[in-house]
């Protein structure tokens, strides 16, 4: 028998499999939570009821409470466009989710010719979703099926936030206020703009801009801070501390060079832009982000979880210590990471990458 075979069988009986690490393999076991796969998985979130919920790129939503249980609901979203990087991507819960139901979720919406991101509510009653509404697409339209940012954040003052990407071609946008390309945009509830946002007249959505592809984005509840994360070209991924009205540089600043090799920039740094808190050259490829506070994993409080692609890896990065530390604490988990979340146990959950994905559960051993 294969190994491949081996491990099928095992996992058809039900078994856990853990992944033991070299370094620290009496400390910590990563466990597939499931005999299932996603398929092409993009968002992780755990439910008041300890279920999960995960989007899939199709526009389905898959809810799960462990190794057997898997429903998939597809959602009614409308125009959705799934080709290259786009598709439903995010789900996040309304703060007064258990009483309301209420979900925000983004996802490209148009045509090969004309797409945007779109941002929609709906309501979740544990079987499926109903009044499903977009209340915010970004605009102008782009050409291209890729970096549409996509990911959402609920402030503590009940507006919103979602990352938009520069749509690729069209990087310039990212340094124009009258587009909504390449910015982080705040919102209320029901898609309007919020009257203090800080460029209220001229761009009202716009909180800050000059993004790339910023799919990571977290609200540290304990000091209010925001922290951002993006895809640079070429090297030049980022790490970037939010703050309103603010300008994060792209295209114009970057430690990052073109695919080609071309430059992109001169310049690494520029006048009133921000410059960030974490430069990753060569580039992890950062998809998603969480903080982790929770009883499991004392020496990881306060420090940002970040799921890689390209260096297939979940890495601990410690703003707080200078220079800012940066670790992989689960260096055997070697897949592409998609999503990650802190578990009401206090565990890490790991959404994998790809067609045959899984949640891997991160505890002590
Ligand atoms: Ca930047």
């Amino acid at each position: 028998m294969t190994f491949r075979a081996f491990h099928r069988l095992l996992l058809l009986l039900g078994v856990l499999v853990s992944f033991a690490s070299t370094a620290q393999s009496n400390t910590y076991q990563a466990k597939k939570m499931s005999v299932w796969s996603l398929n092409q998985p993009w968002a992780l979130t755990q439910l008041p009821d300890n279920n999960w919920l995960v989007t899939e790129r199709d526009g389905q939503v898959v809810i799960t409470g462990g190794v057997e249980s898997l429903v998939r609901i597809p959602l009614a979203l409308p125009d959705l466009y799934v080709a290259g990087q786009g598709g439903l991507l995010d789900l996040a819960l309304f703060a007064d989710f258990a009483v309301s139901g209420k979900v925000m979720l983004t996802f490209s919406q148009g045509t090969e010719e004309a797409n945007h991101l779109a941002v929609a509510t709906a309501v979740f009653n544990g079987e499926s979703f109903s009044d499903i509404s977009v209340i915010l697409t970004v605009s102008p339209d782009k050409d291209t099926p890729v970096h549409y940012g996509g990911r959402l954040a609920l402030l503590p003052d009940g507006t919103w936030l979602v990352t938009t990407g520069d749509g690729f071609d069209y990087r310039e946008e990212a340094q124009r206020l009258n587009s909504m390309l390449g910015k982080t945009l705040r919102f209320n509830a029901d898609g309007s703009a919020p009257e203090d946002n800080p460029f209220a007249e001229q761009a009202p959505y716009v909180f800050t801009y000059g993004h790339r592809n910023p799919q990571g984005l977290v609200v540290d509840a304990a000091s209010g801070a925001i922290y951002e994360h993006e895809h640079g070209p070429d090297g030049g991924d980022e790490i970037n501390l939010l703050t309103p009205g603010n300008n994060y540089g792209w295209p114009v600043a970057t430690f990052g060079t073109d695919y080609s090799g071309a430059q992109i920039s001169p310049f690494t740094r520029y006048a009133n832009m921000q410059s960030p808190q974490v430069n990753w050259t060569p580039s992890v490829a950062p998809s998603a982000m969480a903080i982790y506070r929770g009883q499991m994993f004392p020496e990881l409080n306060g420090q940002l979880l970040v799921t890689t692609l390209k260096a297939q890896q979940l890495l601990a990065v410690d703003l707080s210590a200078t220079p800012v530390q940066q670790t992989a604490p689960f260096a055997t988990i070697n897949q592409r990471l998609r999503d990650v979340a802190i578990g009401q146990d206090g565990a890490i959950y790991v959404l994998t990458d790809g067609k045959e994905a899984n949640i891997l559960r991160i505890a002590p051993r």
